[in-house]
């Protein structure tokens, strides 16, 4: 049995938990991460691909901003179409800010290289992780690393684990609310080794669904189609993707599309989560593990960020000036910011995806608030002011 102290013990290694380990680490807080998979698996998921301003200026916080500021690629826009018809979002004239095109795989990178190697002890590849007393000082994490059982005695428990994580069910049925809403369709996504469709990304709504353009560098293209929940990748052959996208995208776009061999595929079900509250005695929870958001806004990694900020702040103040405030408020902050994340997501979600049984009334309600989109500048800064993230 080896036994490890430290100030906070981060169960999962994606990018919520690697980030506030590197937070910590540059105040002299410890840590110890416990992750179920591989590192080099956390390393390689493809999947979100817009930052926004908070999340660049949290890299560089973080001492991290060399190379998504080098990298990225600044976005002043973006294009919704509706069929043929189309309106660009131009949220740096509506906002004054724009966002950034970096994969979560290169900031996944960035985090890693930071944290590992620099006196944190990542646990990789965990067996039967078990959080044992949380809301006593007797609190503990045990498992089975490299064969071998393992045990971390913290001050506290920070769950970055992911939606299927243990955290979240660490807190008793009577101490939390759970809100949910399942949508009837996943997004399959496709990485092609392709000149991206154009240089903005374009959010495409048709009447047989949904389709997302965007990209991760100039020869390196990134797609989604709207599909029925409960497929699988093998009913998707790059041929019947490609003939998806190429309908439902406007034709002008279509006409010019490069396309290419996958590199990846995979389907993402579609899903709106929220836990209330963040937090049971000395565990928190922050990112996926206590909410999820369907990726139509582009909200989920930014969201887990600014948990990441809240819950850091939280802990520097505990550590350094031994006050409890901002622990005690961060459930509370973090869920004022995610609830508004999640009202846009799912508002996002509805007006570009097609629904199953739908009738002709929620097409109309659909068309209208495009045209309206269209028509109103005031519409429109709502909508840029939520996508490039709202303040924290
Ligand atoms: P993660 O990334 O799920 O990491 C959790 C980690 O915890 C580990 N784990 C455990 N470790 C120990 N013990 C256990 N019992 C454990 N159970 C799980 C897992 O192995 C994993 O390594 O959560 P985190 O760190 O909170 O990060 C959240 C983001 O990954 C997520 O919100 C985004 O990817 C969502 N998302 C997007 N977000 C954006 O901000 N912008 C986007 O453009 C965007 N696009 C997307 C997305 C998510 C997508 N999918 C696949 C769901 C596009 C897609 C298709
Ligand atoms: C992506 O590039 O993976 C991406 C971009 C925008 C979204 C979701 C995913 O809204």
């Amino acid at each position: 049995m080896t036994k490890y102290q430290t100030d906070v013990a981060i169960l999962g290694g994606g990018p919520s938990g690697l980030m506030l380990s590197r937070l910590l680490l540059l105040e002299g807080i410890s840590s110890v991460i416990i992750e179920r998979q591989p590192m080099q698996h956390v390393l390689e998921r493809i999947r979100a691909g817009v930052l926004e301003e908070g999340s660049v200026n949290l890299m560089q916080a973080a001492g991290l901003g060399d190379r998504v500021l080098q990298e990225g690629q600044k976005h002043s826009g973006f294009r919704i179409t509706y069929g043929d018809d189309e309106l660009r979002i131009d949220i740096e004239k509506l906002t004054g800010k724009q966002v950034t095109v970096y994969g979560q795989t290169e900031v996944t990178k960035d985090l890693f290289a930071a944290v590992s190697g620099n006196g944190i002890k990542i646990l990789e590849s965990v067996t039967d992780a078990k959080i044992h007393n949380p809301d006593s000082d007797q609190i503990k994490i045990t498992g089975s690393y490299e064969n071998k059982g393992f045990e971390v005695h913290p001050t506290f428990i920070a769950g970055c684990d992911g939606f299927r994580g243990i955290s979240r069910q660490a807190i008793p049925a009577d101490k939390k609310n759970e809100f949910e809403r399942v949508y009837p369709f996943g997004w399959l996504g496709v990485l092609s080794e392709t000149r991206p469709a154009d240089h903005e990304l374009i959010y495409a709504s048709h009447e047989d669904g949904f389709s997302l353009c965007s990209m991760r560098n100039e020869c390196l293209s990134r797609y989604y189609v709207q599909c029925p929940a409960g497929d699988s990748v093998e009913q998707w052959s790059d041929d019947r993707f490609w003939d998806t996208l190429k309908r439902q995208i406007p034709s002008a776009i279509a006409n010019n599309l490069e396309t290419g061999p996958s590199l990846e595929k995979s389907i993402a079900p579609l899903r709106s989560f929220v836990c209330e509250p963040l937090s049971f005695g000395r565990l928190f929870i922050a990112g996926d593990a206590g909410h999820i958001v369907p990726p139509t806004g582009a909200k989920g990694l930014n969201l887990a960020f600014s948990d990441i900020y809240y819950l850091s702040r939280g802990f520097i103040t505990f550590f350094k000036d031994k006050n409890e405030q901002l622990l005690k408020e961060y459930s509370d902050r973090a869920l004022d910011r995610i609830w508004k994340s999640e009202r846009f997501s799912w508002w996002m979600t509805s007006l570009l995806h097609r629904f199953d049984n739908e009738d002709g009334f929620a097409e109309r309600m659909r068309r209208a608030e495009f045209k309206y989109l269209c028509q109103s500048e005031d519409y429109q800064r709502v909508l840029a002011t939520n996508y490039v993230g709202l303040p924290y």
